[in-house]
């Protein structure tokens, strides 16, 4: 007691002497003051809440899946207040795009002390984080003069832009790299080598087409239909938190339809977190197998539906087997061991694997092959694993298996799609340059280019590359570093000067990939230029925000279309000519939302939309379904597939799976199976290395953007998770320090010690900011965990396999 008062006293005490607001505001609510007393009250009052300027129309473009309104309260030409959209109501179908923790602390990042804000160039060695202030003029000189000495000395294909996602929603300032700015330069400049795919879905959009010719599924709304809901690895709730209200979708349908939810992941998730029937924790890469052991009940049930397997489907039995194929090569004859492993697919076998009971595996085939229609969707996680490509289309087996395809309430397997208004982006002109690379390879290409072929690294578009990168342009991304992987062994291969021999960063801070800059722009935020965005992932309401600059550019501050027209003015007027087609960014905005309302008259007027601020519109067909016209006439509407039909068993992959040359350990089948892989569930390595460790899309930030928010860091700890029996074995109590690591690098940060995660499984929010002494130790104390992350990609997609990792954790 008397403790609590002594620290009022302090406290009241110190705040008083500390601040002159605070003794004011303290002697103006008590006493009758004196004028200039009052009139220094007033002051404080305003300064406490400033009157507004104005209010503008922002949003929140970093790539999480949604896409938010935000309401920018300005004054004295900055942004001191965030309020989200105001516009609609409750109203399912109609509601308020609102924004999340993240959006709605967007002025910590608008504002904050760290920001850049000059042009520089870097004067120590690439990732000391060493730099010096230069003029605008030196910066787009040196860009220019390089980039034309990487022209003329190795060739276009020596020019790459790096996969980026910081700006997803923008369109005269967006940053991927098929569809960005930048692209549009290089397009007007010879072009530079190409990229496929991306860290989000490198394995499921490379593999579900062989499937089913595209990678659809059913929008979430469509659940109001289901009266089954199955989530492989799918988290609503952390990755698709707000704006276009994924998650308020889920919750909404799952109240009309009363669906059952089935959570399969090895965390007990946000999204389940009380709001599901069941949780069903499964080792890390191996749902393909759970799928067998299901499939094979459904088979001996005769829960299997023949007759849309024998019209829609190629190579689940010998009725539909491909010519070509060998005999036994169908799904029902691998499933019940008559396959060329001769191994029963029981839910004994995939118990063993997956770690979850036989009898469970049984309930649930039986649940998901009488509860009709179901939603059996995956999220991303399970295909950011080494088997992915094969875990994707083994899970779209199951709504294969019960004909859940083309139906409402039903799904393909894949995760939700999503109403989409016509959207008129700057455009891309042709790349001269036909050459690719897998998005997740140019650390590969950059150390041994030339070495890199078609057959064994899937370079597409030519036999083998012929020169490394030499020129990397990295816009609003930190997949340079933090977002890429193996970050120690990145250092080294960006360190050498002699390889890559130019590094353009266009950033708002000094992230870890700044640090490899050779020259390092500042860029104006989307919320600080003029923009038209659409939705991203918002079920079936669609809309568009007009983003109005906040306030005026600050600092030296340059937005991306001005930077991008002065190198191009280096370059040659012909190339500026051709690349800005003489328009201001506001010309070009107008230009393109011009041919929009042509294609759409519906859309509301320019300087409307300006005034509205946000336009949405519900999706007119009511939800989306995935392949629906191919349910309805197969013959009338077949997939892109080679047969037309759904591929069970894929001869291409046949094909690729007998030329492609394989790492040891690489799996590629005709058939969706599982696959055992390295630094899987049981590697050897294990010994060594005992926990399966992956990073999951955390809501304290989006990868690594927010990542540097106070009050984020503070409402969201960045933590490692581990099951209570692990941490006894090691002597780890909740909020320990510890040190998680393996053969490729070492991260320290507490631990939350939680029975939501299975025994032998570890994971921690993907995005937190890299920070060690790369000249010394290398411990790195931010626990980025592409730290621990691999270099060798994925079988097919050459993707991104960065939730297959091993580790053993310590007590520091
Ligand atoms: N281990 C592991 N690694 C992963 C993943 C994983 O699950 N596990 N996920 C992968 C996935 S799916 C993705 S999409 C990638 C994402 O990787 P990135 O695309 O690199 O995403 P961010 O880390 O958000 O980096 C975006 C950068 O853009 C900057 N930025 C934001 N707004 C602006 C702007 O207006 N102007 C400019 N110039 N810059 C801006 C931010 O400051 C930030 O540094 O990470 C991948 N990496
Ligand atoms: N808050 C927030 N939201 C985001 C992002 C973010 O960084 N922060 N990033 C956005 C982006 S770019 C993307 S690509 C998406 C990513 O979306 P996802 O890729 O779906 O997200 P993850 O968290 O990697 O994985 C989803 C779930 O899969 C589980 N999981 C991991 N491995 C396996 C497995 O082998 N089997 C099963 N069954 N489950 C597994 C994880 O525990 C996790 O709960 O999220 C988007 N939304
Ligand atoms: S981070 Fe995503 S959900 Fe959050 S405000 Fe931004 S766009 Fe919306
Ligand atoms: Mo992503």
């Amino acid at each position: 007691m008397s403790d609590s008062i002594l620290q009022g006293g302090i406290s009241r005490r110190a705040l008083v002497k500390s601040t002159a607001i605070g003794s004011l505001a303290l002697a103006a609510g008590t006493l009758s003051l004196p004028f200039s007393v009052r009139s220094a009250a007033a002051a404080v009052q305003q300064a406490m809440q400033p009157a507004e300027d104005k209010i503008v129309w922002g949003a929140c473009s970093v790539n999480c899946g949604s896409r938010c309104a935000l309401r920018l309260h300005v004054k004295d030409d900055e942004v001191w207040r965030v309020e989200t959209d105001n516009t609609g109501d409750d109203i399912y179908g109609n509601h308020q795009v609102r924004a999340c923790l993240r959006g709605r602390s967007i002025r910590r990042r608008i504002n904050h002390p760290d920001r850049l804000n000059y042009p520089m160039k870097r004067v120590g060695k690439r990732g000391e984080g060493k730099f010096e202030r230069i003029s605008w003029q030196e910066a787009l000189d040196t860009i220019s003069s390089s980039l034309k000495r990487t022209v003329s000395q190795y060739g276009n294909e020596a020019v790459y832009i790096n996969y980026s996602s910081g700006i997803v929603g923008g369109n005269m300032t967006r940053s991927s790299p098929s569809a960005s700015p930048i692209r549009r330069l290089m397009n007007c400049y010879g072009g530079s080598l190409n990229q496929y795919g991306t860290y989000s879905t490198a394995q499921i959009a490379c593999a579900m087409p062989y499937t089913y010719g595209s990678n659809d599924g059913n929008s979430t709304s469509d659940i109001e239909n289901s009266r089954l809901v199955v989530m492989f690895g799918n988290n609503p709730a952390e990755t698709r938190m707000s704006g276009g209200g994924i998650t308020y979708y889920l919750e909404q349908a799952r109240e009309r339809s009363n669906a059952r939810m089935i959570v399969i992941d090895p965390r007990y998730t946000d999204t389940a977190a009380g709001r599901e029937d069941e949780w069903i924790p499964i080792r890390p890469g191996t749902d393909a197998a759970l799928v067998e052991g299901i499939a094979w009940v459904l088979i001996n049930e005769n829960l299997v539906d023949q007759p849309f397997l024998d019209k829609y489907c190629v190579g689940y039995d010998e009725k539909t087997l491909p010519v070509g194929a060998p005999a036994n090569g169908h799904y029902k004859a691998w499933i019940l061991g008559q396959g060329d492993d001769g191994v029963a697919k029981t839910p004994q076998w995939a118990s063993r694997i997956t770690g979850i009971p036989a009898e469970r595996i049984v309930k649930l085939a039986r649940e998901i092959g009488s509860t009709k229609p179901a939603y059996i969707c995956q999220g991303w996680g399970p295909q950011r694993q080494a088997n992915g490509e094969l875990t994707a289309r083994a899970i779209a087996m199951l709504p294969i298996l019960t004909g859940n395809v083309g139906i409402n309430g039903g799904n393909s397997g894949a995760r939700e799609s999503t109403y989409t208004m016509t959207i008129e982006r700057l455009p891309m002109l042709e790349n001269p340059v036909k050459t690719a690379i897998s998005c997740f390879s140019w650390t590969d290409a950059i150390d041994h280019g030339p070495e890199m072929t078609a057959l064994r690294d899937g370079v597409r578009g030519k036999e083998k590359l012929d020169v490394p990168i030499k020129f990397i342009w990295n816009y609003a991304g930190n997949a340079l570093v933090n977002q890429h992987s193996d970050i120690n062994k990145t250092h080294e291969i960006l360190q050498d000067e002699s390889k890559c021999e130019m590094i353009v960063v266009i950033e708002n801070f000094m992230t870890s990939s700044a640090k490899y800059a050779d020259i390092l722009l500042p860029d104006l935020m989307t919320v600080e230029q003029e923009d038209i965005i659409p939705n991203d992932y918002a079920g079936n309401m669609g809309y568009l925000i007009f983003i109005q600059p906040a306030t005026a550019p600050k600092f030296e501050r340059r937005p991306i279309y001005w930077i991008l027209c002065e190198v191009a003015k280096r370059l040659g007027d012909d190339v500026l000519q051709k690349f800005s087609e003489g328009r201001s960014q506001a010309e070009w905005l107008q230009y393109l939302y011009g041919k929009m309302r042509a294609r759409d008259p519906a859309l509301p007027a320019y300087d409307e939309l300006k005034k509205m601020g946000i336009y949405k519109r519900k999706d007119p067909n009511g939800h989306f379904v995935a392949y629906r016209k191919f349910r309805e006439d197969p013959q009338a509407n077949p997939l892109k597939t080679p047969s037309g039909k759904i591929e069970i068993y894929s001869s291409r992959l046949a094909e690729i799976a007998g030329t492609w040359e394989l790492k040891q350990g690489d799996v590629i089948s005709p058939l969706p199976i599982y696959a055992a892989t390295p630094e899987g569930w049981d590697d050897p390595k294990r010994s060594t290395f005992p926990l399966q460790m992956y990073g999951f899309h955390y809501k304290a930030r989006t990868h690594s953007t927010y990542a540097n928010v106070d009050v984020l860091q503070a409402a969201c700890r960045h933590e490692v998770w581990i099951n209570p029996l692990d941490a006894q074995k090691r002597g780890i109590t909740d909020g320990d320090m510890v040190r998680v690591f393996n053969d490729r690098g070492e991260v320290r940060l507490p631990a939350k010690v939680t029975p939501r995660i299975l025994p032998g499984v570890s994971a921690m929010g993907q995005g937190a900011w890299h920070q060690a002494d790369m000249a010394g130790d290398r411990i790195d104390y931010g626990a980025c965990i592409n730290t621990l992350t691999t270099l060798r990609p994925s079988p097919l997609a050459k993707g991104n396999p960065q939730h297959t990792n091993l580790v053993e954790i310590e007590k520091v």
